[in-house]
């Protein structure tokens, strides 16, 4: 075998390595500058105290295989020992994750910016995920973007070449050291896990017995090879269940996020009765939008108190028992209700699943979720979308009713939290910076809180106004300036955050809810209709239009 050489490349820093909620997001463009990955993975690999053994892959979108290879380069000058590599170098978040786990590596590299659209002018990203299998925390997040404001040199075996279309261990010496690289199947030890926590006989028999037609949508991201092997090799499902179960490097030209917005073909399919389930993954396989039949929506705050409430048909909760909960701050709070009852502990984290993993570790949580589209639990520290797919499964197997129907009787039980999000992408920067910071200032005038608005018949009186912040129960932590929480005094909120996912520009998140008792008429309302009141005073407060010139939201959820 011959030596390969670690060649040490000379470079100079970039401008706004800064990773966002879930690491570092641009344009491909932007990431196919010369050395402008390799700064990055460099850095990385300084942060990770321990490097021994890593994990790579990433969604397969656009640039996904020449990143790949470069990180293992990387890697290997740099006292990694061993690469585990999705075939073709394709993994989902929730499958990295799981193979942290198990296979008791150092962390993982995820290539993916998730739902934001992919193809050569569309988004590329870089995450590191530490050895609990989760996205880094912001002390290592921070401590890599320090490194990348000052690297001068990277380290990389420039003649290493890894065929990782071949299954299977492959040996190399670099300058007298072995190195390995193993390339495994993408579903797999993921089929494994879902195996050990799921019953899959119990929704097999009940997919073919109860003649309940499903349709799950992978979004042409990386989730198609998951959904055939699992749903219909494993489950049975017939093979016409699942659509856009190729994967593309440009997700078919579409947005590969799971929303009614751009998910509107399933909508549209699930809207004419032939199917009582329908699902949607993003890009990366973590987000996931669950729909019944008539396309009846689930919010994803409802999905995660829907499920809290019904952890009991999963085997994996049956044997290990249920700990707490917990949601992001902007999810609406029915998981809450489901907690009060069933004696749970239940907790408020800033956006972001990498604020869920310290209380998992500390076997404090057992089921959380986002209004993002994301629920999980802690079989793993990602939120996972095939995951919840199977827990819905499952419930509808142990129940019999319908999602709707479901739906419904939770309401009847716990009342019902309404939430909208209205999303204004690509808005211009400067303008809804000084939003934010006007919006802080309005929210500190002593006067504030106690102060009333009206719209329509409605009425409400502010009883609390702040920039939420987190002190993480575990390490003790502090987060702050986490989003701009306005609460009434009847429990309704407004909430308005940017996001920490886009690549260029901002996009305004404005979040909204209000409760309605199980004893309210209102209960199978129509949600906007409901919210209007409190959305027209979140505009008015915020000046949203005078600050962005939009008359309207890109996105309503
Ligand atoms: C990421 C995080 C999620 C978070 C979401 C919020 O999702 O993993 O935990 O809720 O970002 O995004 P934003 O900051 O844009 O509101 P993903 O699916 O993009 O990795």
């Amino acid at each position: 075998m011959t030596s390969l050489s670690i060649a040490t490349v000379p470079t100079k820093p970039f401008d706004g390595q800064k990773p966002g909620t879930s690491g570092l997001r641009k344009s491909v463009q932007t990431f196919m500058q010369n050395n402008y990955s390799e700064n990055f993975i460099q850095c990385i690999v300084n942060a990770a105290e321990d490097k021994t053994k890593l994990v790579v892959g990433g969604d397969g979108r656009y640039h996904n295989s020449h990143v790949v290879q470069t990180i293992i380069a990387i890697c290997a000058a740099n006292h990694v020992k061993h690469v585990i590599v999705g075939q073709n170098g394709i993994l989902s978040t929730p499958a990295v994750s799981a193979l942290i786990r198990k296979r008791q590596t150092n962390g993982g590299i995820i290539l993916t910016a998730s739902h934001n659209p992919g193809g050569p002018n569309g988004d590329f990203g870089i995450k590191f995920n530490t050895s609990n299998g989760g996205p880094a925390p912001e002390s290592v997040t921070n401590q890599i973007y320090e490194l990348t404001k000052s690297v001068t040199q990277y380290q990389i075996v420039k003649d290493l070449k890894v065929d990782v279309s071949k299954l299977g261990v492959q040996t190399f010496d670099v300058s007298g050291n072995q190195f390995t690289v193993e390339v495994v199947d993408p579903v797999d030890d993921y089929l494994q896990l879902m195996k050990e926590i799921f019953d899959f006989n119990a929704i097999k028999s009940y997919l073919s017995s109860s003649g309940l037609k499903i349709l799950i949508d992978a979004m042409n991201g990386v989730m198609g090879p998951y959904v055939n092997r699992v749903l219909i090799q494993e489950l049975g499902a017939p093979s016409d269940s699942a659509i856009r179960c190729e994967s593309l490097e440009d997700f078919g030209g579409h947005h590969p996020d799971p929303n009614l917005t751009y998910a509107a073909d399933l909508v549209k399919r699930l809207e004419s009765g032939d199917y009582g389930f329908g699902a949607a993954f993003d890009g990366d396989g973590d987000r996931n939008m669950i729909l019944g039949k008539n396309a009846f929506f689930v919010t994803p705050s409802d999905s995660l108190a829907v499920l809290a409430d019904h952890l009991d048909c999963i085997p994996y909760f049956q044997k290990g028992g249920i700990k707490g909960f917990a949601r992001s701050m902007p999810t609406a709070g029915a998981v809450d209700r489901v907690a009060l009852k069933s004696n749970k502990e239940v907790f408020e984290t800033p956006t972001g699943w990498k604020f869920f993993g310290n209380l998992m570790d500390a076997q404090r949580l057992s089921l959380c979720g986002e209004e993002s589209f994301g629920t999980g639990s802690d079989h793993i520290r990602e939120k996972d979308g095939l995951w919840a797919v199977l827990a819905w499964l499952s419930v509808l197997a142990n129940t019999k009713k319908s999602v709707e129907e479901i739906l419904v009787n939770h309401w009847n039980k716990f009342g019902r939290n309404f939430f909208t999000r209205y999303d204004y992408e690509n808005c211009e920067s400067n303008p809804s910076n000084e939003m934010m910071t006007e919006l802080e200032k309005v929210l500190s005038a002593p006067d504030f809180v106690g102060k009333e608005f009206k719209s329509g018949a409605k009425e409400y009186t502010i009883s609390v106004a702040d920039n939420f912040s987190y002190k993480d129960p575990i390490d003790a932590s502090l987060t702050t300036k986490q989003g701009i929480r306005i609460i009434f005094t009847d429990g309704s909120r407004i909430i308005y955050r940017l996001s920490g996912t886009g690549s260029s520009g901002a996009t305004i998140r404005l979040y909204v809810d209000c409760y309605e008792s199980e004893s309210s008429s209102e209960l199978r309302a129509d949600a906007q209709q409901v919210l209007k009141p409190l959305i027209d005073i979140a505009l008015r407060i915020s000046k949203l239009k005078e600050y962005t010139g939009r008359d309207a939201p890109t996105v309503i959820t």
